[in-house]
């Protein structure tokens, strides 16, 4: 794969719609914009322009919007043509064979970003911040992975460098001129600043727990005895009959995920197999499926039948449930026999519901969400910075190297070696936003986005 070869992809889904946009970028763009156009004279640089489509046989394959962006002006960097055909399969196939046979290549997956970051349109961390922004399912992910698009990891991280340059300068002054009167004298100052540095990037990593809730949704288990209503819940959750629900205790053996947005957080809600002493090997392997599950989860509903008594909850998970990660729904009080359950785990909050007759639900999903913003506390998406695997596996690296360094200043040993390990924790900041040698690596990164970005 060269980058001075040029590509194309189909940039809107597949299928039929009102329009379609085709997407090429690279050197051929240039004489492509008047040959598939049909004009002789070139089109406006970034201006929408109507035109036929004509192929290489002289055929007129459709008519639509053209857009030119030179060379440097656009999103990859390199001359890139977009044009916007009807939205018909047939049209878009006739087009993307017309190119072929001009000698085009089809884009892999997340090329176009690819060559914007190897064409310094934007640093790593901000081309990571695309695929962010296409795959996010909630709001609070959008607003953080647009932050992140504008550059808010790239800035932290050339914050970091620079504080790290100024203290390599002074320390190698004072190697190089130790019997001058330079501010060495004070070993006091690089301890501090390496100290501020080490805990600024701790914090950093620390929002890497973040990431798997932005992503996979904030991991919510059902639980409870036979019956309880479980597979009703998820059900009434998520809108459709995603689980069997019958009155024959044991229906759930397997769980069952759905994802569900609860006010602005993705929710993935999982339905399980009822808790309860059995003899039955199949109940008995969903139960221990619950237990693994339960390890995992963020967030618990414990469901209960209010006709009753109080269900035994397996030591192992309810050793798990606190008042900040668990509500316990007592559902089932449309039925004239059913008690009020306040003693029954008391620490933690109740929220009496009918399933059936929708009763209690509104209100029991207020208190969910309070719950969630209560414990979960995701920074404020407004000034979030949320570090992905990678960037946290670039930084950890930092982290040590600086910890070494401070090892270093505390014992007074003001020698090359701890500009080394300052240099290297520089190395870890600039990983994040694209210092990576390896090409593979990058391969791998891209290979995760859509095709046609
Ligand atoms: N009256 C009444 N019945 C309910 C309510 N919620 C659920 N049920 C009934 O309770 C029975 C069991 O419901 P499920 O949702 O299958 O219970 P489950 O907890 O998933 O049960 P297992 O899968 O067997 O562990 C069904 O007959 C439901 O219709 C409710 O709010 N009121
Ligand atoms: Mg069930």
């Amino acid at each position: 794969m060269s980058a001075t070869d040029t590509i194309f992809a189909l940039s809107s889904p597949a299928g039929e719609s009102a329009l379609a946009i085709i997407r090429l970028s690279g050197p051929l763009c240039l004489s492509l914009q008047s040959e598939l156009s049909g004009r002789n004279k070139p089109l406006k640089q970034r201006q929408a322009t109507l035109c036929k489509y004509m192929s290489i046989n002289g055929l007129e394959l459709d008519s639509g919007i053209f857009l030119y962006y030179p060379n440097g002006a656009s999103f990859t960097g390199e001359a890139m043509l977009e044009f916007m055909p009807h939205g018909n399969p047939l049209i878009v196939q006739n087009i993307i064979e017309d190119l072929l046979q001009r000698g085009l290549r089809l884009a892999e997956p997340g090329e176009f970003t690819k060559r914007a970051f190897l064409n310094g349109k934007m640093d790593l961390s901000q081309a990571e911040a695309v695929a962010d922004i296409i795959h996010a399912r909630s709001n609070y992910s959008l607003e953080v992975a647009r932050k992140q698009l504008a550059g808010s990891i790239g800035f932290k991280m050339s914050e970091l460098t620079d504080a790290l340059l100024e203290i390599i300068a002074e320390i190698e002054a004072y190697i190089d001129f130790p019997e001058e009167d330079l501010p060495m004298q004070d070993p006091n100052g690089p301890v501090k600043r390496i100290q501020y540095l080490i805990n600024e990037i701790s914090r950093l990593i620390e929002t890497n727990q973040y990431s798997a809730l932005l992503h996979d949704g904030i991991k919510t288990l059902i639980i409870g005895a036979p019956n309880a209503g479980k597979s009703s819940l998820i059900n009434c959750l998520v809108g459709s009959q995603r689980a069997i629900v019958s009155d024959i205790p044991g229906t759930t053996r397997d769980f069952i995920s759905s994802f569900i947005m609860l006010d602005s957080f993705r929710i993935e809600i999982i339905d399980t197999a009822g808790l309860h002493a059995t003899t039955d090997q199949l109940e008995q392997q969903g139960i221990e499926k619950t237990l693994e599950q339960a390890h995992s989860a963020d967030f618990f509903l414990l469901i209960m039948d209010a006709t009753q008594p109080p269900p035994q909850i397996p030591p192992e998970i309810a050793s798990l449930l606190t008042d900040e990660n668990c509500i316990v729904l007592e559902n089932k009080i449309d039925l004239g026999n059913s008690k009020d359950q306040n003693d029954f785990l008391k620490k933690l909050p109740h929220s009496r519901i009918s399933i059936t007759e929708g009763f209690g639900i509104d209100a029991f999903k207020e208190e969910w969400v309070k719950r969630i913003e209560k414990t979960i506390s995701l920074p404020k998406s407004s000034d979030a910075i949320v570090l992905n695997a990678r960037h946290t596996q670039a930084i950890k690296a930092s982290h040590k190297a600086l910890s070494s360094a401070l090892q270093k200043v505390d014992s007074q040993d003001f020698s090359e070696l701890i500009c080394v390990d300052l240099r290297a924790a520089v190395d870890g900041f600039s990983e994040v936003v694209g210092k990576i040698d390896n090409e593979a690596m990058l391969d791998k990164l891209f290979a995760n986005f859509c095709i046609g970005k």
